[in-house]
């Protein structure tokens, strides 16, 4: 039985959902094979990193797989790489927007995923998926939960494997909007279950 912590955002900048939020209520996996949990973290420099940390200590997970929104894509990001910074483009949901924020004085400069992303790309390519690989997960509250998780998987010792994926919008988030590009929801059901059973 393999332990997953599966995390998602709450939503952020004028939006009312956010895809990853959304993502969390449609897990769907073999319960004699995995056992999951969904967390749903704040789009908060001060509390997201804490949430997500204080799970792993609990949990004690074989795996954590973040998702969050990159209203940029057309496609699934698998983020390869997190900085160890926040250089944030925005204000959080409580109105802090660090810069050149470091994220661990005493940490390294990044941190590799330490999911199997070659073997998840390969395998979303063969379910239909549109996937690329990303070497950079922003500078924003994604990278940080990214970094903050991996960084203490590595201080602890655990043996946790651990990664982000950035995911488009709803097409709901598109009505207003018609330029955006987007996602159905059926596909990132898809995905999801495909990127655990990659595991
Ligand atoms: N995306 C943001 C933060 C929350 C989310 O879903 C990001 O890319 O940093």
């Amino acid at each position: 039985m393999k332990k997953i912590i599966i995390t998602g955002f709450e939503p952020f900048e004028k939006e009312t959902i956010n895809p990853s939020q959304e993502l969390l209520k449609h897990i769907d996996c073999d319960p004699n094979l995995f056992q999951v949990q969904p967390i749903l973290l704040p789009v908060t420099v001060k509390e997201a990193g804490k949430v997500i940390t204080k799970a792993i200590d609990d949990i004690r997970p074989d795996y954590v797989i973040s998702f969050g929104l990159n209203g940029k894509l057309s496609h699934i990001a698998l983020e390869r790489v997190a900085l160890n910074i926040v250089d944030a483009r925005i204000p959080d949901n409580n109105g802090e927007q660090p810069h050149d924020m470091i994220i661990n004085q005493e940490g390294p400069v990044a941190y590799w995923s330490t999911l199997p992303v070659r073997t998840i790309e390969q395998n979303l390519k063969e379910a239909g998926i549109p996937v690329k690989l990303s070497y950079s997960a922003g500078t924003y509250i994604c990278n940080y939960v990214m970094y903050s998780a991996l960084d203490f998987i590595e201080k602890r010792g655990f043996q946790t494997k651990s990664g982000f994926i950035h995911i488009p919008f709803l097409p709901e988030q598109c009505l207003e909007n018609p330029l955006r590009s987007s996602m159905d929801l059926s596909l990132l059901k898809k995905m999801l279950k495909t990127v655990i059973s990659s595991l």
